[in-house]
């Protein structure tokens, strides 16, 4: 870190200690995971940079832009629109959630089998730790599994949060509350910061957010090269990134990376030999720092070349219309871009089925690893549906369940290794 960021973290009131527990851990597994690489994109400088700075200089940029009246609003999920964020003049942090915290704070309150991202985001409350979240002066939560809408009930003891109700189906009943929600969404927001959304405003926002994803897309396409032109691991870190750094910045640098990955794949310059095993995951959510099961297939040969996950292609999929003459068409686009997303606790959800085989082929993915988080029930259940789709376009799928902590790794390892081998061989 470029500067000394104790004082501000002690007025974020941050648990000191623990937190530079967690910054140890952060920078060792990054040296591993990461900087261990070879042939990393030059573009990747900037990234490296963000994640060097991760609890220094941007959140010295949001409590700079706090004290100048904007406000910092967290969230959990994809559903959750970062533009009405935007366009009362806000900032939008994604909470990540990605870090093992031990549980012997959360193990109070959370039944046993709870998954590790709720775990983790409560254990970030309790043990004072995230400046991003202890930043936001708002946190959005949303009613999508069971287990995330109660963890909310106890969360919202803790800090100011309001939580948008997300349906489980897309029937036209279903859109006509969820759009009836943005519609409280934005009240809350314009309460909160004392700005009007305005259309203008809101189409502003459209295009940034729009801009961002246009950017992820172009980065996505890249890596249907082979040889890969970088590494999966560096990719979902980006994807990452995105959830908290400033987006227009953000859009910038990527597609500075991109050019640089295009030259590549024109030169059939890669990070893996073409034969490395071509590898998609499907599934959970990585939010950050967890990279265990990415780290474990890379350093075993094999290539990722895309995430079906929230953090990847769901994610970035789709664009919002920015059509509209109305702050209310405006809002209905919103309401279409974000129920088209295919999360797991939708039902039926036979988009995401679909989006699977599609991302396989467009990738030219050798196989897909399903990464389901341990106790997460919406898509340890779909597992199986994505697993018959594949089998019928002749593609083998490795179920790994797992949570944050490392004991599992051996065992990951043992069976990541031995589903490697049965690519290469299919491939050879
Ligand atoms: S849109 S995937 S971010 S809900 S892993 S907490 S589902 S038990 S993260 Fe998610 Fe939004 Fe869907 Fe994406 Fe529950 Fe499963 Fe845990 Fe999960």
């Amino acid at each position: 870190m470029s500067a000394d960021y104790t004082t501000m973290w002690q007025e974020l009131g941050l648990d000191l200690e623990a937190h530079d527990g967690l910054l140890t851990v952060l920078g060792a597994a990054y040296e591993d995971v990461y900087l261990s690489q070879h042939d990393r994109p030059a573009g990747m400088s900037y990234f490296d940079f963000c994640v060097s700075e991760i609890h220094g200089l941007r959140v010295r940029e949001l409590m700079d832009a706090k004290a100048a009246g904007r406000k910092v609003v967290g969230s959990f999920c994809l559903y959750v629109p970062e533009e009405l964020i935007l366009a009362v003049n806000g900032i939008s942090v994604g909470l990540c959630s990605g870090a093992d915290m031990g549980s012997a704070h959360s193990g109070r309150l959370l039944p046993k089998n709870t998954c590790a991202m709720i775990r983790s985001f409560v254990d970030f409350k309790l043990t004072k730790v995230c400046p991003y979240m202890e930043a936001s002066d708002l946190v959005i939560g949303e009613t999508t599994c069971d287990g995330k809408k109660k963890a909310y009930e106890l969360f919202g003891q803790l800090h100011s949060t309001f939580v948008l109700e997300v349906p489980h189906t897309k029937s036209p009943a279903a859109r006509a509350l969820f759009r009836s929600e943005l519609d409280r969404l934005v009240e809350r927001l314009e309460a909160l910061s004392e700005v009007t959304v305005t259309t203008e405003g809101l189409r502003a926002a459209i295009g940034t957010v729009n801009a961002k994803r246009a950017a992820l897309q172009r980065l996505a396409r890249l890596r249907a090269a082979n040889p890969a032109p970088i590494s999966g691991r560096d990719a979902l870190l980006i994807n990452q990134i995105q959830f908290y750094d400033d987006p227009v910045r953000f859009t910038g640098s990527l597609h500075t990376l991109c050019d640089e990955l295009d030259d590549r794949a024109k030169r059939g310059a890669g990070v893996t030999p073409p034969e490395a095993p071509r590898v998609l995951v499907s599934g959970c959510p990585m939010s950050a720092p967890n990279w265990k099961v990415p780290f474990l297939l890379e350093k075993n040969g094999g290539v990722i070349v895309g995430e079906e996950s929230c953090v990847g292609e769901r994610g970035t999929r789709n664009l919002v219309r920015d059509t509209g003459d109305s702050r209310a068409e405006l809002l209905d686009a919103l309401a279409d871009r974000y129920l088209g997303i295919d999360c797991a606790v939708f039902t039926p959800n036979e988009e995401r089925i679909d989006h699977v085989i599609e991302m396989a082929r467009d990738l030219r993915a050798d196989g897909v690893l399903h990464y389901v988080i341990q106790f997460c029930t919406p898509y340890s259940m779909e597992t199986h549906r994505v697993e018959e789709a594949l089998r019928a376009e002749g593609l083998p799928l490795l179920k790994l369940e797992t949570d944050y902590s490392m004991e599992d790794a051996g065992a990951l390892e043992t069976r990541i290794q031995a589903f490697l081998e049965m690519l290469a061989a299919r491939g050879a």
